[in-house]
Order: structure tokens, then C-alpha cells, then sequence
């Protein structure tokens, strides 16, 4: 298949180039990439197969077997030069994001950033792989834990951050001494493909004790990421996505006792309290809801309004959703882009039917004309509901926000906490009871949880991922890398006698 050189195809293949992708992306393959924006089409690539997709699997074993044995800092390096790489492709890499899912500028250069923080995370990382040093209960002895490199990781990614998320995986088990082997959305390959001729770069510039095959990018479709999740060389999967998806990928990985790091749905709500700040709150909820066209599983989805200021902040609100401007992130400074194809569209008009079936009020949420017949724009919608009944409580990854009164402050914890997913939460308030409750242990029962601040926009530095249905992952921050390494616990006996543990005798 020989594609049409559009200016935007044009566009994307002089990025490609720019971003180091060999190779003709426009002619040749069977997987047709479109780009949300307009709809056209901007490369053809070719797939691998599954039995290709196996052995380059067997190739990045071998690429462990050897990565493993080169010391944490000097693995830092190679990320470090990552780092490097991204900083010098932050313009296009950006710009890529920008025309594959249809971000604006700053949220597509803002993924890119969100990469290159993670490198700066994982290189001091990699000198503070700590294990603990245990007191022993036997005199001569002494008891510690190590962290070793675990194998090959596997990384399957969504097409909503397409790069900033194989990057929170890839830039982790780098300095954890394992392999990657990423297989990116079929939505959204071509910016795996950059990212790959980035790395490439740092591979290269960091010198010979980088084995081949330390990274592989597995173009293909669904049988394709069945290899990486069924493979007996893949000791971790980390997989985005649906929560579907994580129900089908969670037994098959535990069949075979290898680990998952789920980042499944989010259904996430904020809580705006008689207290808070409604200003801040106004635009914190604006960014949550509406931004990236609320295809974030941190997006805002469900909003809980206390009755006192109900009728201050709701049609400010609603009036923000009117005016927001809704258009081509690439030729214009709109807020909100594109959906990322029709069946986005398309769940997000049933939600709204099955809404105003439950009695929801709904203001936005029709198609927005772009003069590409084929795209999927949206005015954001804000449905206003009686209750939390469905569709309130599925996510649907489209911007929507419902919104519900409240007046008890346990009543609407108990149904902040009722829906199926455990992502992301927030809450506004400038009571610090209030505050402290919901950060609490009988408060949100969520991985995030907010105060003062939005759903979305989380930072490297915390472990990301939620509870529930999300699928109990982390990534990123804080401790989230030893799920990247094993861990053995080591006694050693320097003494001259052997005393067994629990006062046990076996003299033979
Ligand atoms: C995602 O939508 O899968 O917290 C990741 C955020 C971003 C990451 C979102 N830092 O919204």
C-alpha cells in the first residue's frame, strides 16, 4: 500500500526522518496509521508476526543476560544519554504526539518532558538500588536482601500517552539490568518507532557493554502482544489499558506466575466542599475534565458539589464548557483536539443517551465541525445528574463530566468510593478535617488522592497507579522499581558453629 503524500502525511514522514526513523513509513505495510486530527492517513507500516515477535523475544533474553551483569551507575549512563537524546528530540518528538493522538502543543511536548523527568528519576536511581541490612537472630551471622535484574520486560502501552508511559517502564528496568520489549497501540506506532531511533542514539553513544536488543519495538496487533504475555522469557508484563484488556491479561500472566504491573481504568471524581476555593477549583476541574479531550485515565470523570455552593460554581462551569475552543491542535490554539477515532465518538454519544435515559442534564457534547468530515471533535460535555447511576459509574473515555449535588460529608465519601475503579481522586477544601479525612483510611480508596489539585497531571516522582479495577499497579516514583527486579534475602555465617533459627536442634 502506497499512501497519499497529504500535507500532513508529508509532515509526519520529514518528523520521522528528523527523529532518526529508517526507512520508508508511507509505503509498504499492511497497518494503516491515521491521525486523529484530520483523519488522514500518515503511514503504512508492516507488522511483525507472531513467531517474528517470539525470537525477538529469545533476542532480548540473551541482551538481559548480559545488561544484568553491567553495574547499576554505569546502566544509569545509558539512561542518562536517553535523557539526553530526549531533550535534544523534545520539539519533534512533541510535535509527534501532537499528530498521532491529537494533543495540543504543550500537552504533546508536556509527554515528552514527563520522559525526560523520568530519566533524570532513574539515573539517581540507579546508584540507590538499596536492599536492607536485617538483625538476625543468630550470633555470627548477618542478614541482608540484594535486588537483582529481573528478565525481559515486557510493555504494552495506550494510544493516550503513547510515549510517556513506555518511557516510566523502559527508563526503570534500564537501570534494574532487564530488557524491554515494548508493543505500542496500533493507534499510535509511530511515535514508538521514534522513540526507538532515539534510544538507539544513546545506545550508541553509550558504547560496546550495551548488548543488542536491549530495546524492541513489536509492531503488531493483538496476537502479537498474546506472544509478549504468554512468552516464558517475560518474567513482567506492564500493561495500559482497558480494564477488559487487564482482565484478560492478569489470569493469563498469573497462569504462568509472572508478575503484572496493571494501569487499567479510572473512573475518577473530585469533591468540592463548602470551603474551597472556587476559583482554584473552577480551573482545576476545567484542566482534569476537559483537557487531552478527557482521554486521560486521569481524567476527571465524576464531579460531587456540596449544596451550599452548588449554585455558585456549576453554571460558571457550564459556561466554561461552552466557551471552551474546541479544534485542530495543529493549526490552532484550541484547548480541546480531537477524540481519537469514530468508536470514541461513539461511546461517548451512547453514555449521553443512557444519561438523559437516567435523567441527566446535558449541556455540549455534540459533534464539533472541523471541516474534515472524518475527524471526531467534540464540544466537552457536563451532564448534570439526580443520582450516580450509570453511565455515572463506568468510565468512558471521552470528556464527560457528571455532576452531583451533595450535602453529607460521609454519604458522599461512601459514593466517591462506590464505583468499580481506584485511579485517581480529589478533593477541594480549606477544611483541614475534611482534607485529612479523605487522605485517610476510610477516605478515598484510591492510588492518587488530592487535595486542592486535579485528577490528572500526576508527577514521575510518586508511584502511579490505582486500586480495584484499575488493577493495583504501580509505575513511576517512589518505590515502584522493585517490581523491575528480584529480590533474594542472603544470611551469611561467619562463625564457627551453625545455630538453626526457631531454636531448632538436628544434631546428627
Ligand atoms: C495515562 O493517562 O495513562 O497523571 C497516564 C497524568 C499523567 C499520566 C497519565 N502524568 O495525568
Amino acid at each position: 500500500m502506497t499512501i497519499a503524500i497529504t500535507p500532513i502525511a508529508k509532515e509526519t514522514a520529514d518528523l520521522l526522518a528528523k527523529l532518526g526513523v529508517a526507512g520508508n513509513t508511507l509505503s509498504g505495510g499492511e497497518l494503516s496509521v491515521h491521525s486523529p486530527v484530520t483523519r488522514e492517513q500518515i503511514a503504512a507500516l508492516r507488522q511483525v508476526s507472531p513467531a517474528a515477535a517470539a525470537s525477538a523475544i529469545d533476542k532480548a533474553d540473551a541482551a538481559f543476560r548480559a545488561w544484568r551483569l553491567v553495574p547499576g551507575p554505569r546502566r544509569g549512563e545509558l539512561v542518562r544519554l536517553l535523557g539526553e537524546e530526549l531533550r535534544a528530540a523534545k520539539a519533534e518528538l512533541g510535535r509527534l504526539v501532537s499528530i498521532e493522538v491529537g494533543k495540543i502543543p504543550s500537552e504533546g511536548l508536556g509527554e515528552v518532558q514527563e520522559m525526560i523527568d523520568i530519566c533524570d528519576f532513574a539515573v539517581g536511581l540507579s546508584r540507590q538500588l538499596y536492599g536492607l541490612t536485617i538483625a538476625t537472630e543468630r550470633p555470627g551471622h548477618r542478614m541482608m536482601e540484594t535486588w537483582h535484574p529481573l528478565g525481559v520486560v515486557g510493555v504494552i502501552s495506550a494510544f493516550n500517552f503513547p510515549v510517556a508511559v513506555w518511557s516510566w517502564n523502559a527508563a526503570l528496568a534500564l537501570v534494574c539490568g532487564d530488557a524491554v520489549v515494548w508493543k505500542p497501540s496500533e493507534k499510535t506506532p509511530l511515535t514508538a518507532l521514534a522513540c526507538a531511533a532515539i534510544f538507539a542514539r544513546a545506545v550508541k553513544r553509550f558504547g560496546a557493554d550495551a548488548p543488542d536488543g536491549l530495546l524492541t519495538v513489536l509492531i503488531g496487533d493483538r496476537a502479537v502482544g498474546e506472544v509478549l504475555v504468554d512468552h516464558p522469557k517475560v518474567p513482567l508484563v506492564s500493561a495500559t489499558g482497558s480494564t477488559r484488556m487487564g482482565r484478560e491479561v492478569g489470569p493469563r500472566l498469573a497462569k504462568r506466575f509472572a508478575r503484572a504491573v496493571l494501569e487499567l481504568g479510572g473512573n475518577n471524581a473530585g469533591i468540592v466542599c463548602p470551603s474551597a476555593d472556587l476559583d482554584m477549583a473552577l480551573r482545576a476541574i476545567a484542566f482534569g475534565a476537559m483537557g487531552t479531550a478527557g482521554q486521560r485515565c486521569t481524567t476527571l470523570r465524576r464531579l460531587f458539589v456540596h449544596d451550599s455552593v452548588y449554585d455558585q460554581i456549576v453554571p460558571r462551569l457550564k459556561r466554561a464548557y461552552e466557551s471552551v475552543s474546541v479544534g485542530n491542535p495543529l493549526e490552532t490554539g484550541a484547548l480541546v483536539g480531537p477524540l481519537i477515532d469514530k468508536a470514541a465518538f461513539d461511546n461517548m454519544q451512547k453514555a449521553l443517551e443512557q444519561a438523559r435515559a437516567n435523567g441527566g442534564t446535558v449541556t455540549g457534547g455534540t459533534r464539533f465541525d472541523s471541516g474534515h468530515q472524518d475527524a471526531w471533535y467534540v464540544h466537552p460535555a457536563i451532564v448534570e445528574m439526580p443520582a450516580q447511576v450509570a453511565p455515572v459509574t463506568e468510565e468512558t473515555f471521552a470528556p464527560i463530566l457528571y455532576v452531583m449535588r451533595y450535602s453529607d460529608f460521609d454519604a458522599v465519601l461512601a459514593l466517591h468510593n462506590a464505583v468499580g475503579a481506584g485511579l485517581s481522586s480529589s478533593i477541594f477544601t480549606r477544611d483541614l478535617q475534611e482534607a485529612e479525612r479523605f487522605l485517610g483510611a476510610d477516605g478515598s480508596d484510591c492510588g492518587i488522592a488530592n487535595v486542592n489539585i486535579g485528577t490528572s497531571g500526576a508527577e514521575i516522582g510518586g508511584a502511579f497507579g490505582g486500586e480495584k479495577e484499575t488493577g493495583g499497579g504501580r509505575e513511576s516514583g517512589s518505590d515502584a522499581w522493585k517490581a523491575y527486579m528480584r529480590r533474594a534475602t542472603n544470611t551469611i555465617n561467619y562463625s564457627n558453629a551453625l545455630p538453626l533459627a526457631q531454636g531448632v536442634s538436628f544434631d546428627i
